[in-house]
């Protein structure tokens, strides 16, 4: 029996010195086709892509009422100085909003959903619960994008997250096109962990949450990856879901069109793999970022 604990350093990363990209250790799926609604064959390819797409996983009127709550949200002047509320540096428009379902009924029940829990429990192999949620907006003309990086990453170095054993589902409250500022991911890049050079500065969450610079691959990394997986893109209908592994390589553009492009992002952590103390920061981020409380999502 290995003494590994769930303190040990797994994924070495934010290093004084370059260190080669290596194989991921853990699985991505934890869960069997028993344990939920993906079938065999979806749960296979979701642990060789990374990602899964599911078109109309809600439907219209839900993806009215929650755009409606998007704008009740953006529209409340009260929030604007509230630490959960990030703006764009340039236009100062609201960007993301976390927490969100601490401030929306509607978003916390969202998260509840069977059609959302039933999955994470099934992809985690575990009881869950939410991590990060946050609302992109990516507003149309001025919003900005996401340079490359694998979440994993950010969370295992500043939030001690253990395991690569979280979920992000991303719904689409808005079309997203290829050309409105659309995530894009490598497909299979979640089955390589790319150590990132440089420490992490104090309190790195006050810039990193508007424009990421630390913990981010190099261009070399990138162009290797790009070669090795291409690039996909997650476009669909409002009210598609994405799916998609705590450590793929993902990013997205700017949106320069006038078609925003937002969603709603909850990350889903297993309750076997709670946050330990930051492995490459000097302090835990703010709960509202990183949520430390590992009780089990009802
Ligand atoms: O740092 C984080 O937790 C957030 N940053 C990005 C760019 N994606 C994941 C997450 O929402
Ligand atoms: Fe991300």
């Amino acid at each position: 029996m290995s003494t590994a604990t769930m303190t040990d350093d797994h994924y070495r990363t934010r290093l004084t010195e370059v260190m080669e990209p290596y194989a991921r250790e853990h699985p991505t799926v934890w869960g069997t086709p028993d344990d939920g609604p993906f079938d065999a064959e979806e749960l296979t390819a979701h642990e060789q892509r990374g990602f899964t797409i599911l078109q109309d996983f809600i439907a219209p009127d839900e993806v009215m009422t929650y755009r409606q709550e998007l704008n009740r949200l953006t529209g409340d002047e009260s929030l604007r100085e509230d630490e959960r509320v990030i703006t764009e540096r340039a236009s100062g428009e609201v960007r993301s909003i976390f927490a969100v379902q601490q401030l929306s009924d509607l978003i916390d029940q969202l998260a509840r959903d069977p059609r959302v829990l039933d999955r994470a429990r099934q992809l985690l192999g575990s009881e869950v619960y939410l991590h990060q949620t946050r609302i992109n907006y990516m507003p149309g003309f001025k919003g900005s994008g996401f340079y490359w990086h694998s979440d994993f990453e950010t969370w295992h170095a500043e939030d001690g997250m253990p395991l690569p054993r979280a979920v992000s589902c991303s719904i689409a409250l808005t079309p997203n096109f290829p050309y409105n500022g659309g995530l894009m991911v490598m497909p299979g890049s979640h089955l390589t962990f790319v150590p990132s050079l440089g420490e992490t500065p104090e309190d790195n969450h006050k810039s990193s949450l508007k424009e990421q610079t630390v913990g981010v691959p190099s261009q070399e990394v990138i162009t290797d990856m790009a070669h090795r997986h291409g690039i996909d893109q997650f476009t669909g209908p409002a009210g598609s879901a994405l799916w998609f592994d705590s450590n793929i390589m993902h990013g997205s553009g700017n949106n320069i069109t006038p078609f925003p492009r937002s969603n709603i992002f909850m990350v889903f952590n297993s309750v076997e793999n709670e946050l330990q103390e930051p492995f490459a920061a000097s302090a835990p981020r703010p709960d509202h970022i990183a949520h430390r409380d590992a009780q089990p999502l009802r």
